[in-house]
């Protein structure tokens, strides 16, 4: 649910290269979002214009709840009470803006921000901490302990850094005021009143005050960073105890994303890529990247498209693509790209943050934990 190159929909977290401004931005939000009326001494023209903000007074967020309790079956007025609390966020907005048209992505600074000695160390704690645990889940799920590890890692820290923003107003905000700046925009704003609806529901369902929960700046949750509608659909109570908690139980979290992935179709036993060479004079780079990451071609048709692969990769049965990674602008102080041949489980690390990059840093995070750990 990391966002950092792309706009990710599906399990955003808040990603790297927002890292610094997040900071920046988080400290900003969730010190003036946690300041109580009463304690204001004096209010700041930002203050005022958030309070301004609440959508209490915009008539579509309210149509918006009196519609989402008829169609869900709840109380309009605790609906229209939660939508009515939320207040639009700036910081979100920011957040939530394309990338400038001249940014060229990086896959070397990308991976030195999730493949750290600090990540490193906190996967190893959680591996030996959560042993039984992830054998469990790989044993349900078909889902490897590596892969688990890599993704809470990427996403949080293990939990260290799940996201400031209210839920409830990171999706209001992006509900009703994305940035129309964004190519995407209409589409991206009906995705978030989507998720806005599942975790209205859900609260209301749990009997949970809708203000309380924290994420990242796309609503985002928990260790795993699980959007409201993943965590209604893949969610699992791993530990037993009657209730999913994403935020405080391991176990819960582990279950969870290898749920997710059994859902997005991993296959179990398969690598995630392949090593892969070729001669630019004679790749035929035009059809090989056209399906851009989505596994389409035979090893046969790739191989006769003049990838060079070697070893195990010539027995894999499946589908590959060919990945590339780029690494800045050769012309621009860049290096050349990085390519892989990404298998249908490349592709289902990429079903949880729209990325071949950030699956690609879950991979590597994981492996370097395993090799911590064995
Ligand atoms: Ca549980």
């Amino acid at each position: 649910m990391t966002d950092f190159f792309p706009f990710t929909p599906r399990s955003f977290s808040r990603g790297m290269v927002f890292a610094i401004l997040l900071i920046a931005a988080c400290a900003g939000t969730a010190r003036a979002s946690s300041l109580k009326a009463s304690k204001v001494q004096q209010t700041s023209p930002r203050q005022a214009a958030t309070q301004e903000a609440a959508y209490a007074s915009r008539p579509e967020a309210m149509r918006f709840a009196d519609d989402l309790a008829s169609r869900r079956d709840l109380d309009v007025v605790w609906v229209r009470q939660a939508i009515g609390q939320a207040r639009m966020s700036t910081a979100v907005i920011r957040l939530m803006q394309p990338p400038a048209k001249t940014f060229v992505k990086n896959w070397r600074v990308y991976r030195s921000r999730f493949i750290d000695p600090i990540r490193i160390a906190a996967g190893a704690r959680f591996w030996q901490d959560n042993q039984a645990t992830l054998a469990r889940a790989e044993q349900e799920y078909g889902v490897p302990a590596e892969i688990i590890v890599g993704i809470i890692g990427v996403e949080t820290i293990y939990g260290r850094d799940t996201g400031k923003f209210r839920v409830l107003d990171a999706l209001a905000t992006l509900a009703f005021d994305f940035p129309a700046t964004h190519p995407r925009a209409r589409e991206r704003s009906e995705f978030f009143k989507g998720e806005l609806e599942q975790f209205l529901s859900h609260q209301s369902r749990l009997g949970s005050d809708p203000a309380s929960p924290r994420g990242s700046y796309a609503g985002a949750m928990g260790m795993p960073q699980f959007m409201p509608s993943s965590w209604v659909k893949y969610a699992v109570d791993f530990d037993g105890d009657g209730r999913i908690d994403l935020w405080n139980s391991p176990a819960d979290v582990i279950g969870s994303v290898a749920s997710y992935f059994k859902a997005f179709n991993w296959q179990p036993g398969m690598p995630t890529h392949y090593p892969v060479r070729f001669d630019s004079a004679t790749l035929d780079m035009d059809t090989l990247m056209a399906p851009d990451i989505l596994p389409t071609f035979s090893v046969a048709s790739f191989t006769a498209k003049g990838a060079v692969l070697e070893g195990e990769a010539l027995r894999h049965t499946g589908p590959l693509a060919l990945i590339e990674l780029l690494n800045g602008d050769p012309a621009n102080g860049g290096s050349p790209p990085t390519y892989v041949a990404g298998t249908d489980n490349f592709y289902a690390i990429t079903r949880y943050n729209w990325s071949s990059y950030y699956a690609m840093a879950v991979i590597d995070l994981g492996r370097e934990v395993a090799a911590r750990v064995r």
